[in-house]
């Protein structure tokens, strides 16, 4: 259960990506600052057209043999990135944010330029997918947390927090997960169970960037 176990070994950084950040506890306390809320959607709208790409180079590593199961939900993954982008250009309208030549901020452009990367052809499918699993995950535990019972979620981010924090988001994490585990498993190499766990902690440095990002004025 390689992937269980990251978690609980990065536990620190992996609270500040997630339920211990500012930012997050800002929303679920209902205190947060609507302009940081406007900052992290247009930077998030360009970090999910980056992440079509990256998708697309998973796809592109499906193994031939795989079941149906996994590439229909890998397949269901990619194609609900048509319905989110349409969901950042209608939520854009609503915040009158303009999202065209909307410049990427630097985190942005780091964070995308660590989906190119990790979109060769030379990086294992193990490693894509368990990198692929803890960038949904990291949105799924942060925005659950904004809709437990008790918080106090401003009401025009409600929307926003059920696209990720829903619990039928939560299953498909789970999905992408138990299929990650099974790639990294049946590789049997420490090596690329090595690279999983670099890439999962990367990820959750750059999430806790986004997130600082997010909540930054300058
Ligand atoms: C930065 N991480 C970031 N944006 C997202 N939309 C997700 C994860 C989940 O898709």
């Amino acid at each position: 259960m390689a992937l269980s176990q990251w978690k609980s070994r990065h536990a620190e950084l992996y609270n500040k990506a997630t339920t211990h950040h500012p930012y997050i506890v800002s929303i679920r306390n209902g205190s947060v600052d609507l302009s940081c809320y406007k900052r992290w959607l247009g930077q998030d709208y360009i970090f999910v057209k980056a992440f079509v790409r990256f998708i697309g180079s998973i796809l592109a590593k499906i193994p031939s043999n795989a079941s149906d199961e996994t590439l229909m939900t890998l397949l269901s993954g990619a194609s609900a990135l048509h319905d989110e982008l349409q969901w950042f250009q209608k939520e854009a309208v609503v915040w009158k944010i303009g999202l065209e030549d909307l410049p990427p901020k630097k985190t942005t452009q780091d964070y995308c330029r660590f989906l190119e990367d990790m979109s060769q052809p030379s990086v294992d499918y193990a490693v894509v997918l368990s990198t692929f699993w803890a960038i949904e995950h990291v949105y799924f535990e942060s925005f659950a947390f904004c809709l437990e019972p008790g918080s106090k979620t401003p009401h025009q981010l409600v929307e926003a927090c059920g696209r990720w924090g829903s619990p039928s988001f939560g299953s498909y994490c789970d999905l992408l997960r138990s299929i990650a585990e099974a790639a990294v498993e049946s590789t049997g190499s420490n090596e690329v169970k090595q690279r999983g766990e670099d890439a999962f902690v990367r990820v959750l440095q750059l999430e806790n960037e986004f997130w600082n990002m997010s909540t930054d004025v300058s």
